[in-house]
């Protein structure tokens, strides 16, 4: 998951480094020093590996003052030799980038620039602020990028306006501090649409069990985007929490949709109330609470037909479940890979029924992840599931911090 979008992550901070590093340069305002010798100095100190180090290196450059550069006067021999050996420690990584400079092309520049910053960094002689100028091709890429990536439209202007706030002004020492803000500046803006508040599934089936009343769940969406296999998933999630779940067979409009459930509830070896095939949907659900209250079950799942938001006639159907259903929750399931559409969807349903939340299906496919980004921030209705697969465990509870860690670790 989020595959293309930590890639076009990755890119924004690495063209901020080149951008400021290029910029620094450009002024006199750098010096390059390495990681490695920071992490590793003592590797480094014996005699004997200074002594083959000091013979591939030209003594000019030792002592040229430019080379050693740290701001400072070099004033008599006993300061030039030790610049000498503080310089020596500094040797291998310069091999090492030098080898990586030969080994990359020159379109490979990207690469080349992650290479750097993880082995090396530029220290600043003069504290250097992010200006606007910086980043104002950088920032139009990352919108690119976005909406490549199945953004909606207004979602990938907040996370750039919010980008945008973060970093200008920010000051910055050494390159290597570039990827950390750039990086936090960008959690910070996905946060920012991802944590959407509303209705809890789990805890309202906690206090439903409670008043001793079943807790009544609707599923919508247009046709193939995972409500049969999602309800399956979801009976087997709450029995495993020790709730008993009865499905409602509301889906009498497609062909096979009945059985299909049926193979579904038979598998879990859990209650399904059916009708024919044409039969009203709405009476089928109203049987199912009847049955849930009936025999103490806590759990009301109801399956229902797929049906486009453009079909008045299937749309007016789908209300009349709800005013004889009354559920406790709407839940519109959406497919991730179809990105904006799914957005589209969504918005549309909760302009006609008002739902309560959405599950995304799929997701164990969706290399983009634009839908999971946009869509709860888009209606303003939590996401509640990701569907993981096609078995009945492929599927988990949402959760923010779990999404920030998918596009950021
Ligand atoms: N990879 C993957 N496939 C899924 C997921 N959820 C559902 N599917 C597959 O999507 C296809 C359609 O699933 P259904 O549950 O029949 O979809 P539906 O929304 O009930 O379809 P209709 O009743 O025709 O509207 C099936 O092949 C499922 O196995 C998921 O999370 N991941
Ligand atoms: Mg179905």
């Amino acid at each position: 998951m989020f595959e293309s979008l930590k890639k076009k992550f990755s890119n924004t901070a690495n063209k901020l480094i080149k951008k400021v590093s290029d910029e620094a340069k450009e002024d006199n305002n750098i010096e390059e020093k390495s990681l490695n010798e920071i992490k590793e100095p003592t590797n480094l100190d014996s005699d004997e590996s200074l002594k083959t180090e000091e013979s591939n290196v030209d003594e000019k450059e030792i002592t040229s003052k430019d080379e050693i550069s740290d701001g400072s006067e070099i004033s008599d021999d006993s300061e030039i030799s030790e610049k000498k050996s503080s310089f020596r420690k500094w040797i291998p990584s310069f091999k090492k980038k030098k080898e990586t400079k030969e080994d990359v092309s020159s379109t490979d520049e990207d690469v080349l620039v992650e290479k750097k910053s993880k082995s090396s960094f530029f220290s600043f002689i003069k504290e250097k602020t992010i200006s606007q100028k910086d980043l104002k091709d950088i920032l139009w890429e990352l919108e690119l990028g976005l909406l490549e990536g199945d953004v909606a439209i207004d979602v990938a202007n907040i996370v750039v306006e919010s980008v945008k706030d973060d970093l200008v002004g920010t000051k910055i020492r050494r390159s290597d501090e570039i990827a950390d803000v750039t990086y936090n500046a960008l959690k910070n803006a996905i946060s920012k649409i991802i944590d959407v508040d509303g209705k809890k599934m789990t805890k309202m089936l906690e206090e439903a069990k409670e008043k001793r009343e079943p807790l009544v769940v609707m599923f919508v969406g247009i046709n193939g985007t995972g409500k049969t296999t999602t309800i399956a998933k979801l009976a087997n999630y709450y029995l495993k929490k020790d709730y008993t779940p009865v499905v409602a067979a509301s889906d009498t409009f497609r062909a096979g949709a009945i059985e299909q459930i049926t193979h579904h509830t038979d598998n879990l070896e859990i209650k399904v109330i059916k009708h024919q095939k044409g039969s009203d949907p709405a009476a089928v659900a109203y049987d199912a609470i009847e049955h849930a209250k009936a025999k103490g079950k806590e759990l009301v799942l109801i399956d229902t037909a797929g049906r486009m938001q453009t079909n008045t006639n299937l749309m007016d159907e789908m209300k009349k479940i709800k005013r004889v259903a009354k559920p406790d929750i709407i839940i519109f399931v959406g497919d991730a890979l179809t990105g904006n559409d799914a957005v589209e969807q969504a918005t549309k349903f909760n302009d006609v029924i008002d739902i309560d939340g959405v599950i995304l299906t799929k997701a164990d496919a969706d290399s983009k992840g634009g839908a999971s980004l946009s869509i709860s921030h888009i209606i303003q209705k939590p996401i509640m599931f990701l569907g993981m697969g096609q078995g009945y465990d492929d599927i988990i509870e949402y959760d923010p911090n779990w999404m920030l860690e998918q596009l950021f670790s």
